[in-house]
């Protein structure tokens, strides 16, 4: 018996490889991870001979554009092609997401009612969302790891551009190879992925360099905004409404990483209020330490160390007072 979690992974790529035209879709409000894995995903089946598109529920973020996107392969609820695509596609790989919620509302109706065949690639833990194929790996860095291994165990080739996709989500999901899923393994497949053309300076520079004079002006505020409750454990930076007027999350991009950076600080949170009532929220733990629970309480998840929620309609004062008790008992578990 192969007891390596990824053992299966070729009998799925069989499955996969017999249908012609494949969707691929990954959570709303991407990142390096799911846009990564949808966009390796895509080069890999476009390199056998497979048709394939991205519908997403939003575009690239900018800091990732440098990515190999050929045109008509990633389409947005407004793209007016985006109807008649899923209809003819046979097929549909979601990715990094466990929730089908986590579409996106635009994307959603199109999945619930999709005739095709449905697989699952994700690293969450305990999916809702239903599928014809499911693989779940938790020990996974990134599903850009699962998608990575789906080529390499099943004696794909990876093109250049597949392995620039698949290292970013590696790197942004492990946070630079510095968060616990970072080991030998993980370090060697990204090796395989360097030596497959994927360059890692480049990559780092064109991801992690890229914020705007504003967002950083804004950083500027958001760490002035930052509190810390429970003796120093919690660290919590709480941007409201007129902070945010005129941004969009994506300017907030890494902010919530600077909560853990202070001695002593067990769990952080960004805590936003947008303009439409929205309050969102983006929490992150020290490994012995755990976020998710928190999140679920507001409808949200993600992992046990990193997971976010969105409260339509909140009120902020009190998710805030909400979170500071929830994440006590966390702290004093
Ligand atoms: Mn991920």
């Amino acid at each position: 018996m192969n007891s390596s979690p990824y053992h299966l992974l070729p009998t799925v790529w069989n499955e996969l490889q017999t249908f012609k035209h494949v969707l691929i879709s990954a959570h709303l409000d991407p990142d390096g991870d799911s846009i990564g894995s949808t966009l390796g995903l895509y080069h890999l089946l476009k390199s056998q001979g497979i048709q394939a598109t991205i519908v997403h529920q939003h575009p690239v973020p900018k800091n990732l554009e440098f990515l190999s996107i050929p045109e008509k392969a990633y389409l947005t609820p407004s793209d007016p092609e985006i109807e008649n695509v899923v209809s003819m596609a046979d097929a549909w790989c979601v990715l990094d997401l466990n929730a089908p919620q986590r579409l996106g509302p635009d994307i959603r109706p199109f999945y619930d009612s999709f005739a095709g065949h449905t697989f699952v690639f994700d690293h969450h833990v305990e999916p809702s969302i239903t599928a014809h194929s499911l693989t779940v790996i938790t020990e996974a860095s990134s599903t850009c790891e699962i998608i990575a291994r789906l080529a390499l165990t099943s004696n794909l080739s990876i093109s250049k551009d597949a392995a620039q996709c698949l290292y970013t989500g590696i790197m942004t999901d492990t946070g630079g190879f510095r968060h616990p899923r970072t080991t030998a393994d993980v370090m060697r497949l990204a090796a395989t992925l360097i030596d497959c053309g994927a360059d890692p300076v480049m990559i780092y520079d064109k991801v992690m360099n890229a914020q705007s004079f504003s967002s950083v002006k804004l950083l500027g505020k958001a760490l002035n905004n930052v509190q810390v409750e429970h003796d120093g454990s919690l660290v919590l930076m709480i941007m409201r409404k007129e902070d945010l007027e005129g941004y969009s999350s994506e300017d907030l991009e890494g902010f919530v990483n600077y909560t853990l950076s202070i001695t002593g600080a067990k769990i952080g949170g960004l805590i936003t209020e947008w303009p439409d009532e929205t309050v969102k929220m983006s929490l992150r733990a020290k490994p012995q330490f755990e976020v998710r629970s928190i999140t679920e309480h507001f409808g949200g998840g993600g992992h046990m160390q990193a997971a976010g929620a969105r409260v339509k309609q909140g009120n902020l004062e009190e998710i805030v007072k909400t979170i500071i008790s929830m994440a006590g008992q966390s702290i004093n578990k």
